[in-house]
């Protein structure tokens, strides 16, 4: 029965500074895969319409403060409460049940930002990445490289709580000790075209390799 042996989706990531493009390649990509007949579907974290996702969105925009610690664990558990459905009657909703089901994720930020961010503000990396532990492992982590000045540049940030070149210059950092060779690196200073062609490579190629069968794992590998 073919239904039974369907092939998963994969699950991939696009990270990078602030400005960096990835929610208009995000957009893109996700275009350009449906019209290729994939299941798709296009996410984000921080996924904001959850309640946890109201109290970082609230925070994010300075309209509450909390301790540093504190709302790193909220990140996180906006992650782990659209890991799996094990609450509800409804098993196709949420990323496990998506990815066994056939359809691919393109994820706007993931773990690697809730690293990334917190620990650039001082928080221990170790200490960083324990409650990520467990989560879905990326297929594919694509890292849309701009240096922190040429991303300010492109139009200034806005009012969030992060949107600050002197912050932005940390997390370039914490992101680099985060990058491993299993990363794709693309430069963010390209033409769009050119990046969401390179993009379309290197996802085209995961795909190929989760269809092929290869196993969903977790963080951190
Ligand atoms: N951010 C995002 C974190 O600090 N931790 C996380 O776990 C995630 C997913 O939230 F400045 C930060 C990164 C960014 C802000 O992200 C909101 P978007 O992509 O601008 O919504």
């Amino acid at each position: 029965n073919k239904e039974s042996i369907s092939s998963r989706g994969a699950l991939i990531v696009l990270e990078g500074l602030d400005r960096c493009g990835k929610t208009s390649q995000s957009g893109r990509l996700y275009k350009y895969l449906d019209e290729q007949g994939h299941s798709v579907e296009s996410w984000r974290f921080p996924d904001r319409n959850t309640g946890v996702g109201q109290m970082i969105s609230s925070y994010l925009a300075n309209k509450s403060q909390l301790d540093d610690h504190a709302i790193h664990l909220l990140f996180s558990a906006n992650r782990w409460e659209k890991r799996s459905d094990s609450i509800s009657e409804n098993m196709q909703s949420l990323m496990e049940e998506k990815l066994k089901s056939g359809t691919t994720l393109i994820v706007d930020r993931y773990s690697y930002s809730g690293v990334a961010f917190s620990s650039s503000k001082g928080l221990d990396i170790e200490w960083c990445k324990a409650p990520e532990i467990g989560l879905l492992a990326p297929d594919l982590v694509v890292y849309l490289d701009i240096s922190p000045e040429k991303a300010a540049e492109r139009g200034g940030y806005g009012d969030e709580r992060y949107e600050q070149l002197e912050f932005q210059k940390k997390v370039a950092g914490s992101y680099l000790s985060l990058r491993d060779s299993s990363w794709k690196v693309i430069d963010a200073t390209l033409s769009i075209e050119d990046v969401e062609k390179k993009l379309r490579e290197v996802v085209l190629d995961c795909m190929m390799t989760c269809h092929k069968g290869k196993p969903l794992s977790q963080l951190w590998p």
